[in-house]
This record gives C-alpha cells, structure tokens and sequence, in this order.
C-alpha cells in the first residue's frame, strides 16, 4: 500500500515595495507582513541593502558617509550593491521554495534607480542583477516631490537630498516601464503613497489578495531574463 501522498507546499509570494525615501516603505512592509501572517500564510521581511551581511557592513559605512567606494563614478558601489543581493539571493530562494512569502524593502529596482541618477547607463547596470529571483510583484510607493518635501526629516546618509531624490523618482518611472516591457503589466504597481498610513494599507492589501487569489503560491522566474 502506498502512503497518501503530501499536498504539494506551494511557493511563497515574493513581494517588493520601492519607492523614495519619506514614502513610508518600512511602515507598509510591516502591514503587509502582519496581513499575510493573518492569512495563514509563513512570510518573512527582509531589506536592501541588507546591512548585516558582509558587502552590506561595507555598504552600511558608505552610505553613512564612513568610506568612499569609487569616488563619483558610481559603478563600484553599483556591483556592491547588486552583491549584496546575490549574496542573499540563495537564502530567498530557499524560503520561497519552502512556501515562506518574502516581503523585501527594496531591491534592484531602486539598485537601477539610484544609479541611472547618478548619470550611469542602464546597458551597465543591468547585467550584474541578471538571474536574481524575480519577484511576483513590485509595488512603487510614489510620492510628488512636494509631499516628500512636506514630510522632510531626511537624515544625514548619503542619496538623502531633496534634488537627488527628484532625479530619482524620474528613473523609477522609467524602471517601472522596462519592468512591464520584460516581465509583463502585472509586475509592477504604482501607489499613491499620499494617502493616509491606512488608504495606503488597503490599496496594497487589494492588489496582494488579488495576486494571492490569482497565483495561490508565487512563480518562479529570474529577474531581466
Ligand atoms: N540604494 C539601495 C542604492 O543606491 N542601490 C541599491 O541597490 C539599493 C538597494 O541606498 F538611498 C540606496 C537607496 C537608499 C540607500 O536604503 C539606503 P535604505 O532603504 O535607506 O536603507
Ligand atoms: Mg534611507
């Protein structure tokens, strides 16, 4: 007699929020771990850079502003940067093979982001990223420049300047769009991050539930490929 066979673990979702500095990010990455974990769903947060690891101990003393990688061409601390994602990459993949939800604080996108606004072309910047897992939806909390001047409060680390991030948000616009062009209209979602701290939840929470109902568990797929 063979023994029943176990229900397949389906794959964890892999969830990413990008978006300027001051758009609330970390607040709605928190939501929307406790949202899936009421849903029964294991989850884990993560962030990048992530600065625990290695490259991100490096990375963490460059943008305080401790260390200098490169000077103002901006293509060592690019290939840091996308590393330091590498350098997890194992790790999440792990856990969405397992059927952990990984919500993630930025990732490559902002990696493309930042640096095209420091004037580097995106024939360089993509290849590093080439492979890396490639997640089931990206959501970009967008924020006018005015409203991320009203919220100010921006710290002292390096990117954290009102003109810089202006620039930013303009290279953003165009990732979003090459994300749609290689991976399909449904990867990657703007949201009014003008709302309030709860609008701003429930946008998110409808798009999630509705990429929950539609893929049950996530897709595995490599990103720019
Ligand atoms: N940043 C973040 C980059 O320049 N490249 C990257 O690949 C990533 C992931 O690092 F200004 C920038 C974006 C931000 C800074 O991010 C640190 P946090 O979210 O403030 O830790
Ligand atoms: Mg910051």
């Amino acid at each position: 007699m063979s023994t029943p066979s176990q229900p397949p673990t389906s794959r964890g979702l892999f969830i990413v929020l990008e978006g300027l500095d001051r758009s609330g990010k970390s607040t709605q990455c928190e939501l929307l771990i406790q949202r899936l974990q009421a849903q029964g769903r294991p989850v884990k947060g993560w962030k990048f850079p992530d600065r625990t690891t290695s490259t991100g101990i490096l990375i963490d003393r460059y943008l305080r502003k401790e260390v200098e990688i490169g000077g103002e061409d901006g293509r060592a601390i690019h290939l840091l940067f996308s590393a330091n994602r590498w350098e997890c990459s194992t790790a999440i993949e792990a856990l969405l093979a397992s059927g952990t939800s990984v919500v993630c604080d930025r990732y490559a996108f902002s990696g493309l982001a930042f640096s095209l606004a420091k004037g580097l072309d995106a024939s360089y910047l993509v290849p590093p990223d080439k492979g890396l897992p490639l997640p089931d939806l990206t959501l970009f909390l967008s924020l006018s420049t005015e409203q991320t001047k009203l919220r100010g409060g921006f710290g002292d680390e390096r990117y954290e300047l009102v003109e810089f991030q202006a620039i930013v948000k303009g290279k953003f616009e165009w990732v979003g769009e090459e994300v749609e062009r290689v991976h399909g209209a449904g990867k990657w979602k703007e949201i009014n991050a003008g709302g309030t701290v709860e609008e701003v939840k429930e946008a998110m929470g409808r798009l999630i539930d509705e990429l929950a109902s539609r893929e049950g568990g996530g897709v595995k797929a490599k990103l720019w490929t």
